[in-house]
């Protein structure tokens, strides 16, 4: 059993149904700490090694973000922040008359135990900020990560789909890789 630390009920139900294909069940508890600033790796460097002390057992956290390459990155380490402000709307006004669309998906699962340093594990997926929001499907920027392969957004796309591919994908498998031989 895996304790997932989070307040993001989106990422549980995707990461649910990728532990069950390894047979491995998810506990999702909400402990509304609060973050640091810092890259995502920091973020949950730290956030697993606090879940960790509260709770005296081991925990994974994860850090998310998107990186939009003609913003330099941006929303990157703010992407909750800018989600709730700007929105999706005011990342596409930032994007007009861009040209070069490329983004990524960057998601650090940060596992830690008692008396052990925390561990990361990291997942990307490249897109393309699209010129619209399409889609109902998953949450935040999703509507906007295009996917040129699928020609889908991830906001057309089941969780079973995102789930193939996504960055929390990426990272998760890379973690279970490595939990496993634990
Ligand atoms: P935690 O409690 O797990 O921290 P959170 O929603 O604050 O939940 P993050 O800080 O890891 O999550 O993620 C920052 C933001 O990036 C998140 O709030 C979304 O706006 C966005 N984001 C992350 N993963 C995403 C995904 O798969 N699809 C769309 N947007 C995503
Ligand atoms: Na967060």
């Amino acid at each position: 059993m895996i304790r997932f630390i989070t307040g993001n009920k989106h990422k549980v139900e995707e990461a649910e149904k990728i532990f069950k294909n390894f047979n491995i069940e998810l506990e999702a508890i909400d402990l509304g700490y609060d973050e640091l600033q810092g890259t995502l790796e920091d973020v949950a460097k730290a956030g697993a090694k606090y879940a960790t002390s509260k709770l005296k057992k081991s925990v994974i956290v994860e850090d998310a973000g998107l990186f939009i390459k003609a913003l330099n990155g941006f929303p990157g380490t703010y992407s909750s922040y800018v989600q709730e402000t700007l929105g999706n709307k005011g990342i596409l006004k930032l994007m007009e008359n861009v040209a070069d669309r490329e983004a990524e998906f960057r998601s650090v699962i940060g596992y830690c135990a008692p008396n052990i340093e925390p561990k990361i594990f990291l997942g990307r997926v490249k897109g393309q900020i699209a010129l619209e929001e399409k889609g109902t499907l998953g949450f935040a920027f999703d509507p906007l990560f295009y996917i040129e392969e699928k020609d889908k957004t991830f906001g057309e796309l089941s969780t079973e789909e995102k789930n193939q591919f996504s960055h929390r994908k990426n990272s998760l498998d890379s973690f279970i890789k490595w939990y496993s031989q634990l």
